[in-house]
């Protein structure tokens, strides 16, 4: 028997608070509801660590973004250049062999019958499987090769789709809440100052909290 919700969180950026928000307006219960996040957990909020804790106590299910990525590319080629990396590796302490384990061990998308959850999107031509993790993880638009996938001059990835799965993905907070037939963009940007969405995927309902504050500036 499963009655279990699918609710899934757009990028929630280290905005813990506002993640703990959402999920008490929905009347979240790990008992009963499935919980998916679509990655970047990570950097610009104030609450990286926090997100991570929470997350990786409770088996919160989510697939890794660019931030991830690219922490676990830090992790093992450390450059001090990237502040934010270096300070959550710092609170990792003694046990950041378990953490890096642990990141190590997240998906790049999950599929089911019905949906993928993938934090940047898919492309047209390639299963999800034998995609790269660069291209899962910050495509947005798609010239036929991924060279520039940030270019709009190029369709938006998710204008090409023709896949039967609903696609629920983030790293878009430009185009905020993106609401499509058979995709959903839930980044609406809340560590900017936005909003954290959440997607009750049976029923297509959204529930959104407002950003405390505006934690870092729209680059
Ligand atoms: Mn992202």
């Amino acid at each position: 028997m499963d009655k279990k919700r699918i609710l899934m969180v757009g990028d929630v950026h280290g905005c813990f608070d506002e993640l703990m928000d959402l999920l008490k307006k929905v009347n979240y219960k790990s008992s009963e509801d499935r919980l998916i996040l679509v990655g970047d957990l990570i950097n610009k909020g104030p609450k990286s660590l926090e997100v991570l804790k929470w997350v990786r106590e409770n088996h919160i299910e989510f697939v890794l973004g660019n931030h991830e990525l690219g922490f676990i590319n830090f992790l093992k080629n450390p450059n001090p250049k990237y502040k934010n990396f270096v300070r959550l590796k710092e609170q990792f302490g003694e046990e950041l062999s378990e953490w890096t384990s642990w990141l190590t061990s997240i998906p790049f998308f999950i599929e089911e019958k019905n949906f993928v959850v993938v934090h940047g999107g898919v492309i047209p031509e390639l299963s999800i499987e034998k995609t790269e993790p660069y291209i899962l993880t910050q495509i947005r638009t798609w010239d036929g090769e991924g060279k520039d996938m940030k270019n709009l001059d190029n369709p938006p990835w998710y204008e090409l789709y023709k896949g039967e799965k609903t696609v629920v993905y983030g790293h878009w907070a430009a185009k905020g809440l993106n609401v499509r037939e058979k995709t959903i963009g839930l980044d609406s940007g809340c560590c900017f100052g936005g909003k954290l969405s959440l997607l009750h995927l049976e029923t297509r309902e959204i529930t959104q909290v407002e950003a405390k504050e505006a934690y870092v500036k729209i680059n």
